[in-house]
């Protein structure tokens, strides 16, 4: 069997004018709360080093402090170096700003770190939610459409720690082209970050259905595709937004198998047996004997 114990590394709320430093400490504490449980591989928000900014219009120096222009910086590096010490592998969330040529690209994107060290896998988010202009009625906003380019890479899958891993961020989630892009590429766990306010200003009715909608959507990918997900919260109340928790671990049978419990910085662990996604993909949902691509062509429609 190919068993890893993994972990949730919950971050509560990161302070507006919180530095990358303190939060990096922050992560290095989870890390090694999930070292001392056994785990080897460990899940980090969306948007991990910062508060998460969309929720303001910004512009110039207010909005480019919040990303990253490398990966690992002096900042970051003792995060990495940390990892590497303890031998786990982790994903982490981050801004991305890069300079093609004259161009300026930013991406919401993740990475997954192994435990020598390597970037093994690289993913930018392909669902951006929310609004590209400022928004008065709003209670605050999500700029994410803004200040950040669609992913242009695609849903990769990487080969690391003995299975087949892939990524996604936050609203990647609610969608089940998502996870099937990643199952039908054979991905046995996926990784991601989330920020999720409580409150849903186009549609309040649906607030106290925000943590049920988060678990519906990651427990339906999981099973559907017969992978573990393993789903991570930045939560708390943040500069005045509440923010969602519920970071979990999901069994391919669509099993939530660990769970934070409150909405600060917390973590969750529990042995993902990698073989265990077998039990879905060679039955209920073996692409191959039982999937039906013919009657599926509106999926693929623009
Ligand atoms: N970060 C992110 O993608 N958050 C969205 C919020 C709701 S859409 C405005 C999400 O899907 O959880």
């Amino acid at each position: 069997s190919r068993k890893i114990v993994a972990a949730t590394a919950q971050l509560g709320p990161i302070a507006r004018d919180e530095s990358r430093t303190s939060a990096v400490a922050r992560m290095i504490a989870l890390m090694r709360t999930a070292h001392d449980r056994g785990a080897r591989l460990v899940v980090f928000p969306e948007l991990a080093l910062t508060t998460f900014f969309p929720r303001w219009l910004l512009e110039g120096h207010d909005l480019d402090r919040f990303y990253e222009t490398e990966m690992p910086s002096p900042e970051t590096l003792p995060l990495f170096d940390a990892a590497r010490e303890m031998g786990i592998g982790f994903y982490l969330g981050f801004a991305e700003l890069l300079l093609d040529g004259e161009r300026e690209r930013r991406f919401n994107t993740s990475i997954f770190v192994t435990p020598e060290g390597r970037i093994a896998g690289k993913y930018r988010k392909v669902h951006l939610p929310g609004h590209y202009n400022h928004e008065d009625w709003r209670a605050f906003q999500h700029l994410e459409k803004r200040y950040f380019e669609h992913g242009d890479l695609g849903f990769p899958v990487f080969e690391a720690m003995g299975g087949t891993m892939g990524m996604c961020l936050c609203n990647d989630r609610r969608w089940p082209e998502t996870f099937r892009v990643l199952g039908l590429r054979g991905a046995e766990l996926v990784m991601l970050g989330y920020n999720t306010p409580q409150h849903y200003p186009q549609a309040p009715e649906h607030d106290h259905l925000q943590d049920f909608h988060n678990h519906l959507s990651m427990q339906h990918g999981a099973y559907a595709n017969g992978a573990w997900v393993i789903g991570t919260a930045k939560a708390g109340l943040e500069e005045g937004c509440e923010l969602i928790g519920g970071s979990c671990i999901i069994a391919p049978t669509g099993e939530i198998v660990a769970r934070t419990q409150g909405r600060g910085d917390e973590v969750a662990v529990a042995e993902i047996d990698l073989d265990r996604c077998r039990e879905l993909r060679e039955n209920v949902f073996n692409f191959a004997l039982h999937r039906e691509p013919g009657d599926y062509g509106p999926i693929c429609e623009g």
